[in-house]
């Protein structure tokens, strides 16, 4: 199958690609369309239309080809082509014109695009900058302040505000080859003038001389530390001050830049793993998948109500349950109050929130689960109570339902036990705002049928969730390791640290927030109370939670007392370093015996993250995680992460695992074994001389 068609419609050459999924601009796109550009230079043709077939127009450079050795014609090379056509060239956009899609169709000589389309250069997404033209061109037809924030947001608009700000010529309706035929008749009628966007000068109206400086100040609160935002105003500059080949010089240097640097392999690995994480390895391709037509939930609270929001908002009906009138009330009133700010925000018209809160049944009788096709269980964590509810749903569910529990914690396979029908039995993991975050643990117990597996998976997608398969242990993936990451942070604060040097560290690492400041968030209570069930082996070593348990016991519970790790000022909720928590830590050191001293941002840094990193090794030795890069995915659409350090397992590929275990031994001398084993796998790997990913790939 040729992926690029060129006919004669008319007077019109019409060059058509058809490269699945997304027409991405491969090596043998960019050859055909040069070829078809050839070919037209000669024929009788008196203008050319460049069209996509399949959902979209071209999405963008194919990201798997990076990396590898070029192959010629390049993208820009293939622009300069298209540019210098003898003859007008039409780019007809539908779908989602993205990347080196815009691109090209930017180096034609006019666009059309469908109402329905968006156009985009996303490329900062992938720690990049569009590096085929797009910073030079987008200045020339929109204006700087307009290319700076299409291109450092990376956000797509659409067909009508594309039309708006210059990018596009026209939007149009119907058939798009028709319409686009039709303009390009138009075009000739007008004198077939070949209009390059190079030949247009910046418009500099409106650009002060501190004006640059203020959007650099304004991307450094807004991508701390992303070198790409940086680099993109860098070429948007050399747009307005030089001429077009002077800038696309400096793009292309910028480009390579970006290209080769850590954090552009870190997204670019976290583009793949995101749409990797939703295989199974091992499940058959044709597995039947379940209809998921109605869904029930049990428990209306603040997690019960968002992942409510999940389904309605995917416009399938919810039956909220809750133990009485009172309870389903306050559920659904959380539920409003998340919609009249999702409305208050512009995001949601008020008529769509009524109509998606309309889809929300309440009830406080279990037999109106009957009919479900899934029911989520998200009642309080506690195994005893979730494996009542389960044998209650195994009474009234009709045969064939997938019951699901949201537990964060608790062992899925001793849930199934407590039904009939442990194949029908699953985790669905969701994070708090339910509503809001992007991940989804989906938890298979040992029983989980296939099919059930499968129909997660895709309801996942449905529901615009990113799925990560976790087995079953202690906290799953995430939790499990956030533990680790959680004991060295209470271990640095016992041994001589304080909150905000804990935090500010991590937050220089990336993290969206610092550990304390996230207890702070929770709630401390939430921790004690899951100790309150657990015995004293259980709970680990009593330096890791002492501190949390003094401050509660203060009634220091965090944010929603006004105090935890700190104090927050009661109109503005800032947080403030509190003289009185650095007692506490004092105290509970002298108690324990624990001489406190001076630790360096960098052994914090080492700790918290080289916990997580053991952890997530111990995870994949355990088949509790199908791959390396489905814990990164966990992290970065879970935890907070920074994707441009690519998760956590990916960041120990760029210390280097060699650094990883050698800094993890030496922990081990110095902090005890009991916490620094070195994980079998990490060891192995080493000796080895392999890494991970080559590890992940083959396992
Ligand atoms: N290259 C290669 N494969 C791609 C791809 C791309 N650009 N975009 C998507 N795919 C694959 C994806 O891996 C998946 O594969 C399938 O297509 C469906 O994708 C020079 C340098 C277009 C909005 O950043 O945002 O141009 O898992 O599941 O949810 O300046 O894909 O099925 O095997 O995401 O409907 C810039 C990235 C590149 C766009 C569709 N372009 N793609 O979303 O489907 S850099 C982008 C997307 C560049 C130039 C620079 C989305 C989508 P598989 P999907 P979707």
């Amino acid at each position: 199958m040729s992926v690029v068609s060129y006919q004669l419609e008319g007077d019109i050459g019409v060059i058509s690609l058809n490269n699945p999924p997304v027409n991405a601009l491969s090596h043998a796109l960019r050859l055909g369309i040069q070829d078809a550009v050839a070919q037209a230079q000669n024929d009788a043709s008196l203008a050319l239309v460049l069209i996509c077939q399949g959902r979209t127009f071209i999405a963008g450079a194919d990201i798997s080809e990076f990396g590898k050795a070029p192959m010629l014609p390049s993208l820009p090379g293939l622009l300069d082509i298209i540019e210098a056509s003898t003859k007008p060239i039409i780019a007809a956009i539908h779908g989602t014109a993205l990347g080196g899609g815009l691109e090209t169709a930017l180096a034609c000589h006019y666009r059309c695009a469908l109402s329905s389309a968006k156009v985009g250069l996303p490329e900062v997404k992938l720690g990049l900058l569009p590096g085929a033209g797009g910073t030079q061109r987008v200045p020339r037809l929109a204006g700087v302040k307009a290319a700076l924030d299409l291109i450092t947001t990376g956000t797509p608009i659409t067909a009508v505000n594309a039309l708006k700000i210059g990018l596009i010529d026209k939007v149009v309706k119907g058939d798009l080859l028709s319409a686009a035929l039709d303009f390009a008749q138009d075009i000739i009628a007008q004198g077939a003038v070949l209009k390059r966007v190079r030949d247009i000068a910046v418009d500099n109206e409106g650009i002060s001389a501190d004006f640059f400086a203020e959007y650099r100040a304004h991307l450094n609160k807004r991508f701390r530390q992303q070198e790409a935002p940086q680099r993109i105003v860098e070429c948007i500059e050399a747009a307005l001050s030089q001429s077009f080949d002077e800038g696309l010089k400096v793009e292309r240097r910028l480009f390579v830049e970006c290209m080769q640097s850590t954090q552009s392999a870190a997204l670019r690995h976290l583009f793949f793993a995101e749409r990797m994480s939703s295989k199974i390895k091992g499940l058959p391709k044709d597995t039947q998948l379940k209809d998921i037509k109605r869904v029930g939930i049990i428990g209306g609270g603040t997690m019960g109500g968002g992942i409510a929001m999940n389904f309605v908002n995917a416009n399938i009906p919810v039956t909220l349950l809750e133990i009485n009138h009172e309870a389903l009330q306050r559920g659904k009133d959380i539920i409003a109050k998340n919609y009249a700010m999702t409305v208050k925000k512009g995001k949601l018209t008020t008529e769509l929130a009524v109509e998606r809160q309309a889809l929300i049944t309440g009830t406080t009788d279990y037999n109106d689960l009957a009919d479900m096709d899934l029911v989520i269980e998200a009642v309080f964590e506690n195994l005893a109570i979730k494996k009542q509810v389960f044998a209650k749903l195994d009474s009234v569910c009709k045969p064939g339902a997938i019951l699901a529990s949201n537990t964060s914690y608790q062992d899925v396979n001793l849930i199934a036990e407590s039904t009939s029908r442990p194949q029908d039995v699953i985790g669905l993991h969701f994070f708090s705002p339910a509503n809001v975050m992007k991940l989804l643990e989906i938890v298979r117990g040992d029983k989980t049928s296939e099919q059930v597996l499968a129909t997660s998976m895709a309801m996942a997608k449905t529901i615009k969730k990113i799925p990560a398969l976790s087995r079953v242990c202690y906290g799953f993936i995430g939790n499990r390791m956030l533990r680790q990451y959680a004991r060295e942070a209470q271990l640095c604060l016992l041994e001589g640290s304080s909150p905000e040097a804990i935090d500010r560290v991590m937050q220089n690492f990336g993290m969206a927030m610092g550990p304390l400041a996230v207890g702070d968030l929770a709630g401390i209570d939430i921790g004690y109370k899951a100790r309150e069930g657990l015995t004293d082996e259980e709970k680990g070593d009593v330096r890791s939670y002492c501190i949390a348990d003094a401050l509660y016991e203060m009634g220091r519970l965090g944010q929603k007392t006004g105090a935890g790790y700190y104090r927050y000022d009661a109109e503005t909720r800032q947080r403030i370093a509190d003289p009185i928590v650095l007692e506490v830590i004092e105290a509970q050191a002298k108690k324990r015996g624990v001489e406190r001293k001076a630790i360096s941002d960098e052994t914090i840094l080492a700790r918290l993250t080289f916990a997580l990193i053991n952890e997530g090794f111990k995870i994949l030795e355990e088949g509790i995680a199908q791959r390396s890069s489905d814990i990164d995915v966990v992290y970065a659409f879970g935890y907070g992460f920074p994707a441009f350090r690519g998760g956590p397992m990916f960041y120990a590929e760029t210390i280097g695992l060699e650094k990883v275990y050698q800094t993890i031994c030496q922990f081990g001398a110095t902090y005890g074994e009991d916490f620094w084993q070195p994980a079998a796998l990490l060891k192995q790997l080493v000796a080895e001389g392999k890494t991970l990913s080559e590890w992940s790939s083959n396992s």
